[in-house]
């Protein structure tokens, strides 16, 4: 009976095991791993565009390299992540579709422009640093699929994070222009970041019960202050200031005192209207279309090899 079927899965959820695919679940569970899921690959993706713009203006070869390969790893985890949202029955043909008809959503960090090569080191730097402090614990989460291609995930933004800090680093050793460079790039980057964290906690209405889940491990407040602590002793090595006058040391605490972002901002990101929210959409859009005759011709090449299995 369904009050069997529910109890089972309390039970496993209640031992913190892994649900797998075949197993029963409740649709709510199922349309809010659909909905994290989903919007997580489609970061991965619009999240290739902000960087991809410098590929063509890398200063050097080895940055070239480097950023090619960072953002090919994006792809990858786009690709890792629609699959595990296949194994809940939902295509990933269907969710392009869904993003790019602006029904379901992606990051509101990547709808902020990248204005200089700095911003390829901020993105890896406090973008990266925050996906990992975000995607470490859901490396446990209660889904399967989802929690075992976070682990792969995660191996890659560590390459991620080092490589931004690496190329920043570099540019705070060179010359005053550089370093002003580098600080113009994390004023623009640091509230974005923090708001990829999502709402506060009085103000999210999925964690509680995606935390009785066992979908989020950690609330959105928890894991903001996490990323604070770990990045201001970084900023300091590096050098940089971080934006925020009301952020400090609290002994009593033993954490970091900050500011909020402008949740309205955040908001309006959100719902469309971020400064590159239109242009991220209609790119996807237009690969998606250009891509069209790949689609067509892997159809036609699958269709011509069952044929000859046949045959
Ligand atoms: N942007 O109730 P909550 C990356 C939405 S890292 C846009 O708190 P939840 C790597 C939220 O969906 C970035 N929307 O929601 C990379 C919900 O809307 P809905 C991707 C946001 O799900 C680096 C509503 O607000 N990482 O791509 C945002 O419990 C560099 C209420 O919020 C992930 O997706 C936001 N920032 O918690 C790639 C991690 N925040 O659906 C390229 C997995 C909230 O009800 C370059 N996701 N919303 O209409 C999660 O951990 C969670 O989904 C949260 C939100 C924490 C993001």
């Amino acid at each position: 009976t369904e009050d069997e079927l529910q109890a089972g899965f309390d039970a496993t959820i209640g031992r913190n095991d892994r649900i797998e695919p075949r197993d029963w679940m409740p649709e709510g569970y199922r349309k809010t791993l659909v909905r994290q899921i989903a919007q997580h690959a489609h970061s991965e993706i619009i999240g290739m565009q902000p960087e991809g713009n410098w590929i063509t203006r890398a200063p050097s070869l080895r940055r070239k390299a480097v950023l090619l390969a960072k953002v090919q790893d994006e792809a990858g985890h786009g690709l890792y992540l629609y699959s595990a949202c296949e194994t809940l029955g939902t295509s990933r043909g269907e969710l392009t579709e869904k993003l790019i008809a602006g029904a379901q959503k992606y990051s509101s960090i990547f709808n902020y422009p990248t204005l200089s090569f700095a911003d390829v080191g901020t993105i890896g730097w406090l973008v990266d640093g925050a996906a990992i402090c975000n995607q470490v614990p859901l490396c446990r989460t209660s889904f399967g699929p989802y929690g075992r291609a976070m682990i792969r995930i995660c191996k890659e933004e560590s390459f991620h994070q080092r490589q931004g800090y690496e190329l920043l680093m570099t540019m705070m050793r060179g010359t005053d222009a550089q370093r002003a460079m580098v600080q113009e790039s994390v004023d623009r980057f640091w509230w974005p970041a923090l708001m990829m964290f999502g709402p506060p906690d009085a103000d999210s209405p999925n964690t509680a019960q995606s935390m009785a889940w066992g979908i989020k491990r950690n609330t959105n407040d928890d894991l903001r202050q996490r990323f604070v602590d770990m990045t201001v002793p970084q900023a300091d090595a590096l050098g940089v200031t971080l934006p925020d006058p009301d952020l400090r040391w609290n002994e009593e605490r033993g954490a970091h005192d900050f500011g909020q972002p402008d949740w309205d901002e955040f908001l309006q990101v959100v719902k469309g209207n971020g400064p590159c929210n239109a242009q991220r959409l209609a790119h996807r859009r237009r690969a998606h279309e250009d891509g069209a005759w790949v689609r067509e011709a892997a159809m036609a090449f699958a269709r011509k090899s069952r044929e000859q299995e046949a045959s």
